[in-house]
């Protein structure tokens, strides 16, 4: 089965990691369609060895479209989704939009893969926020022994922000380095050799929207509506890969070798070697790779408590996305 494909917001930096996995992966498709805002008109975008030309989304139709993927943000996703949808696409969006939309399923294949496959309708799937997939992914495979509390702090890197927030921090280290004045845009401080606080806008209860996000993703992956999970988000001066200090609650106890080999039966990579210095995983070192990395295991009064990171554009988004769509192909449920 040859699909046609479009990636809606293939000029930024999770629509350029789809494209990368599509033709490292070889999904099937016989054409693939580049799609974003008026303003990309003109550029390419590689796929594979092949370079496509970015079509304006203002002209796109997806009368054509087998599978369409949304990496454009909620606006766009809200607006245009449901069009590609009724065009005869199934659509793979990663925003807000449809997150907590319980006629939508909200998938990361390797927690509810089997979920989604037994649902009547799946031409609309949502997944969720890069800050989420891993953690879930984490929280998931210690789930059996009662998870009774979350409590997380991340480490957000700046390609989480986009394409321009790479600029700024590139820019802000050298303009420190050679003594130049420091631009402040896309973020209201500086973030070189800085840390924020603050990611997304804040709500009523003093926490913000990526905050929220986090606990009501974590909940419905998890099926915890009732979850307790308490996050603090900060961005950090690091240009790809997430990372979260986690402390979990456990209503029955987890010895921590039992622990790490639940993590590494869920396809966690652990690297956690107390005796060594370097004994742990880092941003650095797990940006590039398909894989969710775990370290510094250890018992605490009420559980566990460990380090975890990834990468957040491509295991925290891309290859969600891929796999979500490799998941319904393998069932035959692509239109
Ligand atoms: C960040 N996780 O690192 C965010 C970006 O709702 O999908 C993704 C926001 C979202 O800034």
């Amino acid at each position: 089965q040859a699909l046609q494909v479009a990636v809606v917001g293939a000029t930024g930096l999770i629509g350029r990691a789809i494209l990368d996995l599509l033709a490292e992966r070889q999904f099937p498709a016989k054409r693939v369609c580049a799609v974003d805002g008026t303003e990309h008109e003109g550029e390419v975008v590689a796929y594979g060895n092949l370079e496509l030309d970015v079509q304006p989304l203002d002209e796109v139709s997806f009368d054509n479209i087998d599978l369409a993927f949304f990496v454009a943000g909620s606006e766009v996703s809200r607006q245009l989704a449901p069009q590609a949808r009724a065009a005869g696409a199934t659509v793979i969006d990663f925003s807000s939009a449809f997150r907590l939309d319980e006629q939508v399923p909200f998938v990361v294949p390797r927690i509810n893969g089997a979920g989604l496959l037994a649902q009547e309708d799946v031409s609309l799937v949502s997944v969720p926020n890069c800050t989420v997939t891993p953690l879930a992914v984490a929280l998931n495979a210690l789930a059996a022994n009662g998870l009774s509390r979350v409590t997380v702090s991340t480490y957000q890197s700046v390609s989480g922000t986009g394409q321009e927030a790479l600029e700024v921090l590139a820019d802000q280290t050298t303009a420190l380095f050679g003594q130049r004045e420091v631009e402040t845009t896309v973020y209201p401080k500086r973030i070189a050799f800085n840390l924020l606080p603050r990611i997304g806008e804040v709500q009523g209860d003093g926490g913000t929207s990526e905050e929220q996000s986090v606990i009501d993703e974590v909940r419905r992956l998890l099926g915890q509506p009732a979850l307790p999970v308490e996050v603090t988000c900060v961005r950090v001066p690091v240009f790809f890969g997430h990372a979260w200090s986690v402390n979990v609650a456990l209503s029955q106890p987890l010895e921590v070798e039992r622990a790490r080999k639940l993590l590494a039966a869920n396809g966690i990579h652990v690297v956690d070697d107390s005796q060594r210095e370097d004994g742990y995983a880092t941003p650095m070192e797990v940006a590039g790779s398909d894989r969710i990395w775990v370290s510094r295991v250890r018992a605490t009064e009420a559980g566990l408590a460990f380090w975890l990171t990834a990468d957040n554009v491509r295991v925290g988004a891309a290859l969600n996305c891929v796999e979500v769509a490799e998941a319904l192909l393998a069932a035959g449920k692509l239109r």
